[in-house]
């Protein structure tokens, strides 16, 4: 015979029988009698616990309910009827202790979160919490052919993962990275950078002011400038980091979003190293058939200054299309050669040393790299969008 039966069997055996036909007398008659019926519930409890599938599993539950807490023959109403009604009086109040104890251990026990397994604390546990102050120990018994818990395994944001393919290549290049604060003087991320009191960009409809001398950063430069102070030429290095800028969202714009800026600085340096490195880059991030063209432009720090484009990832600059906007080229980065006046404020000899610099917006080069058409879907942790990138 299965244990859940013959213990089944010897439940609703003991309360159809009054206590005196038990021979139970007294209270510690009575304090056996009560665990040994709590034991049988937990046997039961556990034995529906492990039932597989989740159907059965909740099969098993209802019919011990029914059979527990059943309102017409239930065992704990059965008890009430047998043996509170003619016990002695004398023995009354323990009988309707031991009686709600154990109709909430058979409540708690049937609730869904009684079973042998692993809680959400990691830790191995068996029945519901409310039972176990009181459970016998044999239901503590670890059942090791019980399947495991699959534990979810979070994925590299696209983001970080951008950062990352970006840091490599520059690592390989043998550049370091360096970092700074996302608030910033007014100092380093303008006056430093020859961005002037007139410039648009200083325009608090551009930038977000804590105060009049400080401001959420608008790009990573000022960390080249810290850097610069800090350490003489050569000066080969990376900046990752957010930057902020008082734009309102849409599918390609955010107030927060992140840049890898880049400096070298030493003697002999020109605009062939510069574009030199931007095409091993390029063509390393999204592939050797990258070809990249360089525009002149204008920007504070630089001079002269490039803007980078590369041929299209998805027409191959063959025949244009919706993405390229029919010319064949992606607008990527921008770049130059360090403006000499930069170097009178950390120090360097200008007549000594010459450098280069570029900048780029991690959301695009994703967005591009791995086909994403909405900048905001980086910021909203939506799983469904995040588990792509396994
Ligand atoms: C120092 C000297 C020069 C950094 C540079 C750019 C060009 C550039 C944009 C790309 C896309 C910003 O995220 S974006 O909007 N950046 O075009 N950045 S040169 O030049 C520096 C920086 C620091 C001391």
């Amino acid at each position: 015979m299965e244990s859940s039966n013959r213990s089944a069997s010897d439940a609703a055996d003991l309360v159809e029988r009054s206590l005196e036909e038990l021979g139970v007398r007294d209270a510690p008659g009575l304090e056996a009698l009560f665990t040994q019926l709590q034991r049988l519930l937990h046997e039961e409890l556990g034995e529906a616990s492990q039932k597989s599938p989740d159907t059965a599993r909740q099969e098993a539950r209802e019919s011990l309910r029914v059979r527990w807490l059943g309102r017409k023959q239930g065992i704990v109403r059965s008890i009430t009827e047998n043996w509170l009604r003619s016990a002695p009086v004398e023995l009354k109040p323990a009988i309707g202790q031991r009686l709600n104890a154990l109709r909430e251990e058979a409540e708690n026990g049937l609730k869904s979160n009684y079973r042998v397994g692993i809680a959400d604390t990691g830790v191995y546990t068996t029945g519901s919490i409310a039972a176990q102050s009181s459970r016998p120990a044999a239901v503590d018994a670890l059942d090791i052919t019980l399947p495991g818990r699959r534990r979810v395994v979070g994925v590299e944001h696209p983001l970080r993962r951008a950062i990352r393919e970006i840091s490599e290549i520059f690592f390989s290049l043998g550049y370091s990275v360096e970092e700074g604060p996302d608030i910033e003087s007014t100092y380093y991320n303008f006056e430093a950078l020859n961005i002037p009191e007139d410039h648009p960009a200083r325009d608090d409809q551009d930038t977000f002011y804590v105060d009049p001398q400080t401001v959420l950063r608008t790009h990573t430069s000022p960390v080249q400038i810290r850097t610069m102070e800090k350490q003489q030429p050569p000066v080969r290095i990376i900046v990752p980091g957010r930057a902020f800028r008082h734009d309102a969202p849409d599918a390609t714009h955010a107030a927060m979003f992140h840049q890898v800026e880049g400096l070298a600085v030493d003697s002999n340096i020109t605009f062939a190293d510069l574009k030199g490195t931007l095409d091993y880059f390029l063509k390393a991030f999204f592939g050797p058939q990258v070809r990249t063209r360089f525009r002149p432009s204008f920007f504070p720090f630089t001079e002269p200054s490039a803007e980078v484009d590369i041929s299209c990832l998805f027409c191959g600059a063959a025949t244009g299309c919706r993405i390229c906007k029919q010319s064949g080229w992606i607008e990527l980065l921008g770049c130059g050669m360090v403006d000499p006046a930069l170097y009178s404020h950390v120090h360097y000899d200008a007549s000594k040393y010459s450098g280069f610099a570029f900048g780029m917006g991690v959301e695009r080069l994703a967005m591009l790299k791995y086909g994403v058409q909405d900048i905001q879907l980086f910021f909203q942790g939506d799983l469904r969008f995040l588990h792509q990138f396994r």
